[in-house]
């Protein structure tokens, strides 16, 4: 790997809505000019697409299909919050893999993989882990936070990656409570709070999260079809994932400030807003118990409340709600 890749990568990927010169490059980091063009010529060769044009220099213009480490390294890093990034090109289940490190860093980290051979949902079911097509990615948070707000984390993490979703997609991404992403009523990303500590507070939050990002209908299992999406599925236009994951890791470092800070009230007119679920009879189900009826609102704790045709009230911490 040539010494120069990251630092000329980074003047890339900063500049990449303009052209930078070889002059300009070579002159930036103290290094020649053929040091620079035999720099863009491997990164050609790994995937990487450098225009080049006469009097006007280079631009970025394409990224490798599979995640590339380097430029990971770059993404992650452009916040200092997440000491620690760990790049894989397969696991199970970057839950599993975040937990066995959990037990050695004490500060917030990332583990991402470009496939998962066990990507898992709540309750153990099968989570669709495509490779190159979507951001399958565990965030460990190492923090003291009382066990009777932990339920409005989700909510503070929902408008995060649904903010994300809309400004780099440019498409109208939905929350759907407690734990998914919707657009046009399919679902685009679920993630998976875990927590562990004791009896009076929580030591750490392990938070997968699951985004489809370019993939096509087709690409879906035959059963995720009808009712999966992704954003190039829904809006015909590729997403650059590592524009999307920078953008991603700086909404969630600071909706998880907030979520530290403040409480759900401050983001529950937004968290409303943006939600699905008003205004339809939808049905409910947590446990064993099924109801149809219409969401009414959500409490200050997280809980959904929703009445059911027969005009009861019921609350509930954790349904799947079928759209
Ligand atoms: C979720 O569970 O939606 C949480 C998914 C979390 C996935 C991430 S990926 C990174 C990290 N590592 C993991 O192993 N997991 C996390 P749940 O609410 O239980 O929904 C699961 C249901 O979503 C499945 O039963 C399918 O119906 C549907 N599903 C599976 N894969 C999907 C996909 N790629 N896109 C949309 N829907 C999917």
């Amino acid at each position: 790997m040539s010494k120069y890749k990251s630092s000329i990568l980074k003047l890339l990927h900063q500049n990449r809505e303009q052209y930078l010169s070889g002059q300009r490059i070579a002159e930036q980091l103290s290094i020649s000019r053929t040091a620079v063009w035999k720099t863009i010529e491997m990164l050609k060769s790994q995937g990487f697409q450098v225009r080049s044009v006469h009097n006007k220099g280079y631009q970025l213009t394409g990224y490798p299909d599979e995640w590339d480490q380097d430029m990971m390294q770059l993404v992650t890093q452009q916040s200092d919050f997440f000491k620690q990034r760990f790049v894989y090109k397969e696991v199970s289940s970057t839950q599993t893999v975040a937990k066995e490190k959990m037990l050695e860093i004490t500060e917030p980290f990332i583990v991402i993989s470009e496939i998962q051979t066990k990507g898992r949902g709540r309750f153990n079911r099968q989570w669709n882990s495509m490779g190159e097509k979507g951001l399958w990615m565990t965030l460990v948070l190492s923090t003291e936070v009382p066990l009777h707000k932990i339920m409005t984390f989700n909510l503070f993490l929902s408008l995060a990656i649904a903010r994300t979703i809309r400004t780099v997609g440019g498409v109208d991404a939905k929350v759907k409570w407690p734990n998914d992403i919707y657009i046009d009523d399919r679902k685009c990303c679920g993630f998976l709070t875990e927590i562990s500590g004791d009896a009076s507070a929580i030591h750490h939050i392990i938070c997968g999260i699951g985004i489809n990002l370019n993939h096509e209908i087709q690409d879906f299992p035959v059963e995720l079809q009808q009712k999966a999406t992704s954003i190039k599925a829904a809006t015909g236009q590729s997403v650059n994932r590592y524009v999307f994951l920078e953008k991603l890791l700086s909404e969630l470092e600071i909706a998880y400030h907030q979520f530290l800070t403040e409480e759900f009230s401050a983001i529950k007119e937004e968290y409303k807003y943006y939600s699905n679920m008003w205004d339809r009879r939808l049905r409910y189900t947590e446990g064993r118990n099924t109801i149809e009826g219409q969401a009414i609102d959500i409490l200050d704790d997280g809980r959904l409340v929703v009445r059911s045709d027969d005009g009861v009230i019921h609350q509930f911490i954790s349904a799947d709600i079928e759209i």
